[in-house]
């Protein structure tokens, strides 16, 4: 089974004390990461950039971002890695650039080569009314009646694919980190880059006129030539509202577009009744079960590849999501077995080893993500308070909680972010001295994960639904598990029938305990 650690660098370790994690300090935890036993880790955007999305907002592809480091700490970086037996994948950011980026600037400037590198409209009035993934208008009108695309930010404009030279230069981009010797890439909102129909939606916000547009397959094909020849390479698409048919397609077994898709629609089931992510809401059992079941069927058929998560830095922390805080420890531990015994690659976030807990920021001025300040701008914080909370994307992203020290260990100096106030409690430190801790508890269940060959080759087919119960077979011609996982806070009468081979409970009887996993021999 292939395993991916994701870190993200501003939040993991401060080598130099200046409050904003850094390269340096991510070397200074290889052996750490290796000590998982995870294959490969991923790190989100390390270029230059004005830090208006943390990163995603990229100003230079070919220049480290001073705050993390050189390119020479990235290049000691992956030779570490490599002694560690780990492989390094960086996050490429092709669907729009910082408008600090020189394309830009050039484009702004009149420069011929760069009229055509953005999706630009000349209008009267806005081209459409499609609205920014972070709230407000798509379009930014820079000069009277001009106006350029952003699905995100105002300062992340969308990059025009149509033009040959953009598909040119990002290629360029790619071989530069290959040749340094990368072995993999995650591609942001990589199903958002074909654009051609620019009409009103009066129905939606949009999506459905740049979602998995006409050309993205080609496009996308394009690109991976760069690296078809490339050996234990990895690469995941992040995919945005997608449906079922593309994700086969993006993920297909013939490796000419990627090896595994993100999709969001399971991280979606504590907002579907309001469709506004910021209101609260309880996530939907039933309905997290019905996702898995119909992506996890769905893809196998076609032998297409899933990265399954429940964590990442723009999601609120899965323990604080899906169980009740009381029982985390036991709840960690019951996440990561469904995560890791679901076909396809698993990706754990940094944090989610020990089971990190969302911050519970009380005030305004602890929020720093770009999304969560614009909806405060538009909302009345005290009423939305309660959603905030729970949803910011802020709430993955307070420092890594290596010890019980000052600022979790993570920095001697103030951090960009506030430490969540739990730990003293939860931490690497504490959690490296227990057996019984969750940290232990992903190392083990990886080991087991990768000796087993029903859980690393075997298929998948869904049990029907119980009350708060979700269960599946995973089976090859001669071996048969049974999964169980249990997302109910009480105890409920469970039959076993076969050999429990792993659980989160030593206790093993005719009832589940809250929380609890088990792994059934048949
Ligand atoms: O995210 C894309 C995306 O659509 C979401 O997960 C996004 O955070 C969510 O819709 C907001 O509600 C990717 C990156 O992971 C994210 O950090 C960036 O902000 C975004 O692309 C833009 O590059
Ligand atoms: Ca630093």
């Amino acid at each position: 089974m292939t395993f991916v650690y994701q870190i993200y660098p501003i939040s993991y370790y401060d080598s130099n004390n200046d409050g904003i994690g850094d390269l340096r300090g991510i070397i200074q935890k290889i052996p750490y990461i290796k000590s998982l036993g995870v294959d490969y880790i991923w790190l989100t955007p390390i270029f230059t950039s004005p830090m208006n999305d943390n990163g995603y907002d990229i100003e230079n592809y070919y220049e480290i971002n001073s705050m993390f480091g050189t390119k020479e700490d990235l290049i000691e970086l992956i030779n570490v890695a490599k002694k560690h037996n780990l492989k390094v994948m960086l996050d490429m950011v092709f669907n729009h650039t910082s408008t600090n980026h020189p394309w830009f600037k050039k484009f702004l400037a009149g420069d011929e080569n760069y009229q055509d590198f953005y999706i630009t409209k000349q209008s009267k009035n806005i081209p459409t009314n499609w609205v920014s993934k972070f709230g407000g208008p798509a379009w930014f009108e820079y000069e009277p009646q001009k106006w350029y695309l952003h699905l995100f930010d105002k300062t992340q404009a969308d990059l025009n694919w149509e033009n040959p030279k953009v598909i040119a230069e990002l290629k360029k981009v790619v071989r530069y980190y290959i040749d340094l010797g990368v072995k993999g890439f995650r591609f942001d909102v990589i199903n958002l880059i074909s654009k051609n129909e620019f009409k009103d939606d009066f129905d939606g916000d949009g999506r459905k006129y740049y979602t998995n547009g006409p050309k993205v397959h080609e496009y996308l094909k394009e690109i991976v030539k760069e690296f078809a020849n490339e050996t234990d390479f990895l690469t995941v698409g992040e995919l945005s509202s997608t449906d079922i048919c593309n994700a086969q397609k993006f993920a297909n077994s013939k490796n000419d577009e990627l090896n595994s898709v993100f999709t969001f629609h399971h991280l979606k089931v504590d907002y579907v009744e309001s469709n506004d992510k910021f209101i609260y809401q309880k996530p939907n059992i039933l309905l997290l079960n019905k996702i898995l079941q119909t992506w996890q069927e769905q893809m196998q058929e076609t032998n297409s590849t899933l990265a399954n998560f429940f964590n990442n830095h723009d999601q609120p922390r899965s323990v604080s999501r899906f169980i009740d805080e009381k029982y985390y420890l036991q709840g960690s531990k019951m996440l990561f077995a469904l995560q890791s015994t679901l076909k396809g690659i698993t990706y754990i976030y940094q944090g989610e080893e020990i089971g990190m807990l969302n911050p519970n920021f009380e005030k305004k001025e602890q929020y720093r993500d770009v999304e969560t300040l614009n909806y405060m701008n538009k909302h009345n914080y005290e009423q939305a308070t309660k959603g905030i909370k729970q949803k910011s994307r802020d709430n993955s992203r307070t420092p890594m909680q290596w010890n019980g020290n000052k600022f979790a260990g993570f920095s001697q100096n103030t951090p960009w972010i506030e430490v969540a106030s739990n730990y003293k409690k939860l931490n690497v430190e504490l959690q490296e001295k227990d057996n019984n801790s969750t940290l232990s508890f992903y190392r083990k269940f990886i080991e087991f994960c990768n000796s087993d060959v029903v859980l690393t080759n075997g298929k998948i087919k869904f049990e029907p639904y119980q009350e708060q119960i979700i269960s599946f077979k995973r089976f090859t011609n001669s071996s048969s598990y049974l999964c169980v996982f249990s997302f109910s806070d009480q105890s409920c009468d469970y039959f076993i029938d076969g050999k429990v081979i792993y659980s989160n409970y030593d206790i093993i009887s005719n009832k589940l305990q809250p929380y609890q996993f088990l792994i059934i021999k048949k």
